[in-house]
């Protein structure tokens, strides 16, 4: 058998993609409530009255929504917002879990939504029914031996703190952030052990080398100060989480992407070298080995860039080592100076076409043994446990006349990537998790999309809001089953 008897098999979502909700219980604004649906070729838009009072819409990028001078985000009454309702999570988060355990999942990686427990970020005392819907949620996952795997960040920053005190670039956050995770912490602590602090933390910079000239120095001084302070934040999070409860095991989460070289030109290898530097290592570097990178300084010279950095933020950096590295994987992107090759088309991915793999209808490439490079490389370099915390296939699903969905493309991509699993763990690779991403189909983070589906259960909800949110079957489902019975044996035969 390649995969320990202890392996944690599961599925991943996130609270503002899942559970809906938006406005209830007290819970307070976060960005993607004041973001549209898009697609793969058309932007999400943030939306906001104007210093006029007229309505307006601005790019989102990603996940750092800029609007003018003096525009306050607004909930447009015109506008479709895909999050506000998501799937319902919140109401159906029984139903969902009972369907989780007949896969046989041990584990449930989902996240906390900061702004359930503090609506603007910043009061003294939580919001008691967020509290409670999170406790009754690890309660349901216990009930079938799930173990739960919180993210406490995703993306999700409460919206009144990017008001009010401009976001992560204000050290304010660091402190804000660390009281947040200290009450869940200490209400959770005897029902979840692993943690993860922030999600994909390395979105923030990978991304504006992604938009490439458009991205001005004045974006990477805010973006690396913002990585600065979460770091900050991360670390006193580990510490703290240690003291509540010693057994906690807590990671940091990457968006783990495999870069390889466009050609054999020298001028490439030195290029991809840095893009593993700048992409990849920056974070980890910091998160798991306890100080920056060598090459830390060469990136902000590169961008013109002075960090408020103090001795003690480095001390903590130091102490404040995760126990585990957790990554996102779901394609590799390559690096050339010869911008005469094909370039992809896709959201998010970047570089030129590679002439060996195929491509999803998103642009993302479908490359398991990426995944194997990425295991290996990166359990090379800091010989932590590995949890893979997200894989899947974002893909367009039919339902037959009798209900059916006969997602076998998923099936492949997901049979592949447990085997290139297999293939670094049988090379050394301490591999200790896998949790497939949208384990139950949810709104998609960088288009809004419904109909971009990753899940082994389908819920019936389209991209105008239009569904009953009932939720069924596909034939993964039963697929994944059968991985879990055996171990990943199945993939290894087949
Ligand atoms: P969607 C970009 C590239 C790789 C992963 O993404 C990314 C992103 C940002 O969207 O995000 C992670 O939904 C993220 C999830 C997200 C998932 O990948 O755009 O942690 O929230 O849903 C898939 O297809």
């Amino acid at each position: 058998m390649t995969f320990p008897k202890n392996f944690l098999w599961g599925g991943a979502i996130a609270a503002n993609q899942a559970e809906g909700a938006y406005n209830v219980d007290g819970r307070g604004l976060v960005q993607t409530d004041v973001t549209t649906g898009g697609s793969v070729n058309s932007s999400r838009m943030t939306t906001y009255i104007d210093k006029d009072g007229n309505p307006g819409k601005a790019p989102s990028m990603g996940h750092n929504g800029r609007i003018p001078e003096g525009a306050k985000f607004a909930v447009l009454e015109d506008e479709y917002y895909p999050n506000h309702k998501a799937v319902d999570f919140y109401h159906r988060y029984k139903e969902d879990i009972k369907l989780f355990a007949e896969m046989g999942y041990s584990v449930f990686r989902l996240s906390i939504s900061w702004a359930r427990i503090f609506p603007n970020g910043d009061e003294t005392e939580p919001n008691q029914a967020g509290l409670d819907f999170y406790r009754s949620v690890f309660e349901e996952c216990r009930k079938y031996n799930i173990e739960p795997l919180v993210s406490i960040w995703h993306f999700d920053t409460p919206l009144a703190l990017e008001v009010n005190y401009g976001g992560w670039s204000n050290r304010k956050l660091i402190d804000l952030y660390v009281n947040y995770a200290k009450v869940v912490f200490t209400e959770y602590k005897d029902l979840v052990k692993y943690w993860l602090t922030f999600n994909e933390i390395n979105n923030t910079t990978m991304f504006l080398d992604i938009y490439g000239d458009a991205a001005t120095d004045e974006d990477y001084q805010e973006g690396y100060q913002v990585l600065h302070n979460q770091f900050v934040a991360s670390a006193k999070a580990v510490l703290l989480g240690h003291e509540i409860n010693p057994e906690f095991m807590i990671g940091n989460m990457i968006c783990g992407i495999t870069f390889y070289p466009g050609t054999c030109d020298p001028a490439d290898i030195l290029a991809n070298q840095h893009k593993w530097e700048s992409g990849i290592y920056y974070c980890g570097d910091v998160q798991a080995k306890g100080k920056y990178g060598t090459y830390a300084k060469r990136l902000w010279k590169e961008h013109n860039v002075t960090l408020d950095i103090t001795e003690e933020d480095l001390e903590i950096l130091k102490k404040g080592t995760v126990d585990m590295y957790t990554f996102s994987y779901y394609m590799s992107n390559n690096v050339t100076t010869h911008t005469d090759q094909e370039q992809v088309a896709g959201n998010f991915s970047s570089g030129a076409k590679n002439p060996y793999l195929t491509y999803s209808d998103w642009g993302w490439a479908h490359d398991p043994t990426g995944l194997q490079y990425y295991l290996e490389k990166i359990y090379d370099r800091y010989e932590l446990p590995l949890m893979l915390v997200e894989n899947g296939l974002g893909a367009f699903d039919t339902v037959e006349e009798d209900g059916s969905i006969h997602d076998d493309y998923r099936i492949d991509y997901h049979r592949a990537h447990v085997k290139a699993m297999s293939d670094a763990i049988d090379n050394g690779v301490d591999l200790i998790a896998y949790t497939t991403w949208g384990c139950i189909d949810i709104v998609s983070a960088g288009t809004g999309e419904m109909r971009k589906r990753y899940g082994f259960i389908y819920v019936d909800m389209d991209d105008e809001g239009n569904g009953t949110l009932n939720r069924s079957k596909k034939d993964s489902f039963e697929w994944y089953k059968e991985v879990i019975a055996t171990n990943g044996q199945n993939c290894l035969t087949d």
